[in-house]
């Protein structure tokens, strides 16, 4: 059998357009045995990282992005919903903890935060770590200043995405370019928080729209620590509403190529769960995803119920990341 060469266990800013391409069209059964050995010789293979979403300022976004329920532009029937209280936010971070969560990510749909909003984020993110849980934000473009303000709160993560390939962008978002989000990512990553940041896959693009965001993200000045890969949710009355389901092994083959080109960042199984089977879940964590989403929802469209999840994971031996604890029901509806 072929081993792993050390060249390939390399963990590089570098790859050219032309080796992300060989990756990801290689025969399956290549892909999926590189990538699974990549990921045991970085990772606990048996271990997943696990987050809460909780949506803190809801709808009514400027943005155009063609996929968001949140955005003004589309009526999707959301009902708005103003920035949360700091109370509100930690007694939902405290159900997370008592789910089994090690992280808590907070999202608000908005262009950028404004000054009195972020100081409300502040004390939510401060709060968020006296429970001891790792904190992470989504709250749209940053500044220096705001980045750094995040910084001192003892944010541990922040979730800003590329959403797809530079070539595909301007037919998914027309209010801010992907030169505005690279300018966010540099800001968060020299304020010394940890950098989320991936992309949604199945929006109509082809494959080179996959590779080209993968191809991105892996040569970044550093790989971002976490690496979401959402598969499109589809929500009604939003412009991709319809769009054509991806195939479940090209949406694999975006998972391994991924854990092959970033090695040592989590690679994290984000929206699109309620589409997947499980079979099509435990393939993604062979190929190297572990990190993944639990509770009622993501942000505001629904994810699988919470004991079908932790079933999937006690079917697959699969453990979670950190914390050995075991969610008690009770404390998880209360
Ligand atoms: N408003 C902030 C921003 O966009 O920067 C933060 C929240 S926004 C909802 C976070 C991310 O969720 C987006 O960048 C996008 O990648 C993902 N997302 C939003 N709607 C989605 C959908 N329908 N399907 C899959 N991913 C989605
Ligand atoms: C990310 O990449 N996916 C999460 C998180 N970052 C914030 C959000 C997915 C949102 C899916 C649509 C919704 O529930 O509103
Ligand atoms: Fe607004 Fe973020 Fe949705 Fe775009 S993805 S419309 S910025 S909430």
């Amino acid at each position: 059998m072929r081993q792993i060469s050390d060249q390939e266990l390399l963990v590089r800013t570098d790859w050219s357009r032309a080796e992300v391409d060989a990756i990801y069209y290689q025969p399956f059964n290549d892909l999926l045995f590189r990538a699974h050995s990549v990921h045991r010789r970085f990772f606990d293979h048996n271990r997943v990282q696990i987050s809460t979403l909780l949506s803190i300022k809801t709808g009514a976004c400027p943005e155009d992005c063609k996929y968001c329920p949140q955005s003004s532009r589309y009526h999707t029937g959301l009902k708005r919903e103003p920035l949360m209280s700091v109370e509100t936010v930690l007694e939902k971070a405290r159900q997370a903890k008592a789910g089994g969560s090690t992280r808590f990510c907070m999202g608000a749909a908005w262009r950028n935060p404004n000054e009195r909003d972020l100081k409300q984020v502040v004390e939510m993110i401060k709060g968020v770590k006296e429970l001891g849980l790792e904190s992470c934000a989504t709250l749209g473009m940053l500044n220096s200043h705001q980045a750094n303000a995040l910084s001192e709160a003892g944010l541990d993560y922040y979730n800003h995405n590329l959403d797809t390939s530079p070539e595909y962008y301007g037919e998914v978002i027309s209010t801010r370019t992907y030169e505005d989000r690279l300018e966010t990512l540099r800001e968060v990553h020299n304020a010394g928080i940890n950098v989320c940041c991936g992309g949604i896959v199945g929006m109509g693009e082809e494959a080179a729209g996959r590779i080209g965001l993968l191809h991105q993200l892996a040569t970044l000045p550093t790989h971002p620590q976490s690496v979401p890969i959402n598969l499109l949710v589809k929500v009604a009355g939003t412009p991709m509403a319809d769009e054509e389901d991806l195939d479940p092994i090209d949406f694999v083959r975006c998972i391994a190529t991924a854990r092959i080109l970033m090695p040592e960042s989590h690679v994290r199984l984000s929206a699109g769960r309620m589409r997947m089977s499980d079979e099509l879940q435990a393939l993604c964590f062979f190929v190297g995803a572990n990190s993944v989403h639990v509770g009622e929802k993501l942000l505001t469209t629904p994810l699988p119920e919470q004991d079908k999840d932790w079933q999937l994971f006690s079917k697959l031996g699969i453990e979670s990341e950190v914390s050995e604890h075991t969610p008690d029901i009770n404390e998880m509806v209360g």
